[in-house]
């Protein structure tokens, strides 16, 4: 049978196919990559022909030589079976607690990701976060950092999980972006394990050295005022 193959995306731009990467490497799954560009103009033609043999047209997609599996949560789930479970917590209810936050994350993490796109992380300069930004992470860092008490670290459930690899990207465009995590210190620490766990770390060498992917709504309306009003 031919060898899978992971339709990936642009790693400066494309989180989804980040984490189905990163979960099918920690697995143990051997597959052929091939970078999908979703850069513009060419995402249009370029989705348009993973649409030829994938539902949604996006990315990521695994194509392992008998089946498609569409979606980035449903090749995480297929990574972690492969290695025996071994991606999520053993305990049933820690185990829930992981799904929850790999839900959580895929419904848009409240709209975080939303207004802080993964291609902004790799800006040479950071706008800072807004104080509604900040707050919102600070209801998100609440949460690891409960995760963290629990587990004792240095990932989420302990051993770097689903979990973990689900949020990397945020991890990612929130350190980079200097969200303030002083009141949650394990956090702080997690977010710096994560981004030096050596498949992250493989991620990024090469998202860095990509041309930047730059949008003009980058800047949130309102935000420089929002600044001046908090620093004076
Ligand atoms: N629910 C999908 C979302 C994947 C997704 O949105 N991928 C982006 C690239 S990161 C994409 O291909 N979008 C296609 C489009 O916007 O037309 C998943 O989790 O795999």
């Amino acid at each position: 049978m031919a060898k899978p193959i992971l339709y990936s995306g642009t790693k400066n731009a494309s989180s989804w196919a980040m984490r189905a990467w990163l979960a099918l490497r920690a697995a143990g799954y051997e597959f052929d990559e091939v970078v999908v560009d979703i850069r513009r103009p060419q995402r249009f033609g370029n989705l348009a022909r993973i649409g030829a043999f994938s539902p949604p047209a996006s990315v990521p997609v695994l194509d392992t030589g008998s089946t498609v599996i569409f979606d980035s949560i449903a090749i995480m789930e297929f990574a972690n079976d492969f290695c025996e479970g071994g991606l999520l917590p053993v305990d049933a209810e820690a185990r829930a607690r992981a799904r929850s936050l790999v839900a959580w994350q895929h419904a848009g993490l409240s709209g975080i990701c939303g207004r802080i796109s993964f291609e902004s992380s790799f800006y040479p300069q950071k706008r800072r976060l807004t104080n509604a930004e900040q707050r919102e992470c600070g209801r998100l860092f609440a949460c690891y950092e409960d995760c963290l008490d629990q587990s004792g670290g240095p990932f989420l459930f302990g051993p770097v999980s689903l979990a973990d690899f689900m949020h990397a990207p945020s991890a990612i465009r929130l350190s980079r972006h200097k969200a303030d995590t002083r009141q949650w210190p394990r956090t702080a620490e997690w977010m710096r394990a994560l981004i030096a766990q050596p498949l992250v770390a493989e991620w990024l060498n090469e998202a860095d050295q990509q041309p930047h992917i730059w949008f003009d709504d980058y800047l949130v309306p309102g935000a420089e005022a929002e600044l001046a009003a908090a620093q004076a």
